[in-house]
């Protein structure tokens, strides 16, 4: 091991059981400490690989150990970012605030029809992946990204906001294969005063 910094799982900003009945102890527990810490371990693994190739001056297959890395990196970044942006049913709130709110209507023209939108966005990824809703550096508008896996179809530019993970690790304990009540569940535990915090934070670097 080196003295360079590696990635650490975060703990949960709430307990294990906080999220009941939306997201169960079981399905959180799985989730975090044995799905997102995977990610993590994965991630410094192949930092160690690059690190030891690098002093032994061994080639390396760039191609394969870039995608992985993207793919593990992605994973622990998107969970870490997830678990911020739940909280508690009884602390969330029923909408977004403050700058949130505006850029919300501004772009969706509501907050049901943004809902509707993002909703269908984490029904209808293919396979395994995410919805995400992001603000975009060049125009400063918001938009719904639906990410495959953990780093496929991911705008460069693009801030991150809030995500729904939609991995079947995500909610089968729960849900079984029924990802749509998952989806409708999610909404009941948002944290909006995170998602605004971070909006706001973007907004004053931009
Ligand atoms: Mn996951």
């Amino acid at each position: 091991m080196s003295d360079k910094k590696m990635y650490s799982l975060p703990q949960l900003p709430y307990a294990y059981n906080a999220l009941e009945p939306f997201v169960s102890e079981p399905q959180l527990r799985l989730h975090h400490d044995k799905h997102h810490a995977a990610y993590v371990n994965a991630a410094n693994a192949i930092l160690e690989r690059l690190d030891k190739a690098r002093q032994a001056g061994a080639d390396v297959d760039m191609k394969a150990t870039l995608k992985e890395l993207s793919f593990q990196v992605g994973g622990h970044v998107l969970h870490s970012l997830f678990w911020e942006n739940l909280a508690p049913a009884a602390k969330t709130g029923k909408e977004p605030g403050g700058a949130l709110a505006e850029a919300l209507k501004n772009e969706f023209g509501s907050f049901e029809r943004f809902k509707k939108e993002f909703s269908a966005a984490a029904a209808s990824a293919e396979g395994s992946g995410w919805a995400a809703l992001a603000r975009c550096g060049l125009t400063g508008r918001l938009l719904i990204m639906q990410i495959e896996k953990h780093n496929v179809n991911v705008f460069p530019h693009l801030r991150i906001l809030m995500v729904l993970d939609v991995w079947e690790h995500a909610y089968y304990l729960d849900y079984k294969n029924e990802r749509p009540k998952f989806v409708e569940a999610f909404w009941n535990i948002v944290n909006w005063g995170e998602v605004n915090r971070r909006l706001e934070s973007i907004i004053k670097q931009s």
